[in-house]
């Protein structure tokens, strides 16, 4: 018995291994085959994208042939409320988070605009995970404030995919808010449904704990650490909930574009009261039948479709929990008509799931002071002075120190920088405005006060002075407390 069992084992697993990799080489065949197709479609005439804000996505695709699609999207830093009397200055595509919704088909030629407002203080750019070419579009697109950028790409690859600030710090743009998603529909076009939606899962991390009132600014430490005060989805606490939520009549069919924007976290998601008759797994093409829930990467998506078959209100949450009922990880879709209780003996209670808010408390005295680890010596002061730079700097005044024209002025060789030590201390302590020269050229923007330590803002003016040709200054912490009290 034992030995032809095994035998069959071998056998079957041989078979399996033959099989698959026979249907695997068809399947790169083919996927060949297409992926050179797409790259031939002509594309015929020209049109402006519709694009839409969230919750709405741009009417279907469907049939129409590969057009050259022409999208302009702006750049809109602003306050927005994150849950009641808590706002947050978010960094958006198009003036909402997640960004506006691109709709496009394979063969299309997009020429894309990328438009940053001049009352905007960053550089932004464009990373779209349906480009084929080296960072999604994120080297071509980079702009200042008041300026724009155009680049074109080839759509090859049907989905749905993730769109995304890539502009150093990359972590910082994306927890702002600067993600969204564009749909590539399949020639032909998707099948037609009754309803969809564009929902995208975003974690948020503030200075004050989850429900702290106030603008609350980004926290670039809590950040790193994965520790998120707010996970939600479309922008904020309540964008899904109460007057926002989706609807649909019973016995239609509802498709939902989900997207998740990270920066960190792995999206759980799952509707509470359904079963996903159909997923497209990961945004592609495969489709996986009667789901409970599914995985979202973060820079990922899904394609999630049900019939919804009786009334009452459907929860999506980030099965997460903690997430969904103390984070803000929690929307509604509202289903209205007839009961059918065959299927169901009654309606969901409304109500039940209210989130129970800010939910992060801490034992007391249990926090000790941050330790700081102060500079051994020069040498170590310019490596730490350089890591600063590079997470605070860099974005603006660019990687050698070398600004961009009209916006940021040089920090490389500037007579601006080596004339007075006092003076680029303030500057980095308590911003700047107003017109300046620096190397004869002149410059009327604004630098943002940036908030560091004594220790950090000597490390980094130290850095800033023993490179690219300035005068070697140093720079104390001692200096830097004694400008701070001065004013
Ligand atoms: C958000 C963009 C931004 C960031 C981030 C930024 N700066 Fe600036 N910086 C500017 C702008 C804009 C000006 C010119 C302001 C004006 O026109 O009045 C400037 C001016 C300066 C100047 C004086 C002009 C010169 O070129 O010598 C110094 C010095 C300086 N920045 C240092 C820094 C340092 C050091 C950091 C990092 C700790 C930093 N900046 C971060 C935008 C920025
Ligand atoms: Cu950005």
């Amino acid at each position: 018995m034992m030995r032809t069992n095994r035998f069959k084992n071998i056998f079957i697993a041989t078979l399996t291994v033959g099989i698959v990799a026979t249907l695997y080489s068809c399947n790169q065949q083919k996927e060949e085959v297409i992926a050179k197709s797409a790259a031939e479609i002509v594309v015929n005439g020209e049109m402006e994208a519709e694009l839409t804000s969230p919750p709405n996505v741009p009417k279907p695709v469907g049939k129409r042939p590969a057009k050259k699609l022409i999208v302009h999207m702006e750049v809109l830093e602003q306050v927005g409320e994150m849950t009641g009397g808590v706002e947050y200055v978010y960094w958006t595509f198009g003036g909402t988070v997640p960004g506006s919704f691109i709709r496009t088909r394979v063969g299309d030629e997009v020429e894309f605009h990328l438009e940053n407002h001049p009352n905007n203080k960053l550089p932004h750019n464009i990373d779209l995970h349906a480009v084929t070419g080296p960072g999604g579009g994120a080297s071509s697109s980079f702009v200042a404030p008041g300026h724009k950028a155009k680049f074109s790409f080839k759509v090859l690859n049907p989905g749905l995919y993730v769109y995304h600030c890539a502009t150093a710090p990359v972590g910082m743009h994306i927890a702002n808010g600067m993600y969204g998603l564009i749909l590539v529909e399949p020639e032909g076009g998707l099948p037609k449904v009754d309803r969809e939606y564009y929902v995208m899962q975003g974690d948020f991390y503030t200075k004050g704990a989850n429900g702290e009132r106030g603008l609350q600014p980004f926290d670039m430490q809590k950040a790193v650490d994965e520790d998120a005060d707010y996970v939600v989805f479309n922008g904020s606490v309540s964008a899904l909930t109460g007057n926002n939520a989706l609807t649909a009549k019973v016995g239609e069919t509802v498709r939902l574009y989900v997207g998740n924007g990270g920066p960190n976290l792995v999206s759980s998601f799952h509707v509470i009261g359904e079963i996903f008759d159909a997923v497209y797994v990961e945004g592609g093409s495969m489709v996986n039948e009667n789901v409970q829930t599914t995985l979202i990467p973060a820079g990922g998506a899904a394609i999630v479709e049900f019939k919804v078959d009786v009334p009452g209100t459907l929860v999506l949450v980030d099965h997460s929990i903690f997430r969904a009922f103390n984070k803000g990880a929690l929307g509604m879709l509202n289903v209205e008509g007839e009961e059918n209780k065959q299927i169901y003996s009654g309606t969901i209670e409304e109500g039940i799931y209210l989130p129970e808010g800010g939910g992060i408390q801490s034992m007391p005295g249990d926090s000790k002071p941050m330790e700081v680890v102060a500079a051994k010596s020069r040498e170590e002061k310019i490596k730490f002075g350089r890591e600063i730079y590079m997470q605070t700097c860099f974005a603006c005044h660019q990687g050698e120190g070398q600004g961009v024209p009209n916006a940021f002025p040089p920090l490389a060789n500037s007579d601006y920088l080596n004339a007075d030590v006092d003076r680029a201390i303030d500057i980095v302590l308590h911003g700047l405005s107003g017109e300046i020269t620096v190397n004869g050229v002149k410059y009327n923007s604004v630098m943002t006060s940036q908030t560091l330590t004594d220790e950090e803002i000597a490390n980094v003016l130290t850095y800033v002075y023993d490179s690219w040709g300035n005068n070697k200054s140093d720079v104390t912490p001692m200096m830097v407390t004694k400008r701070r009290s001065a004013h």
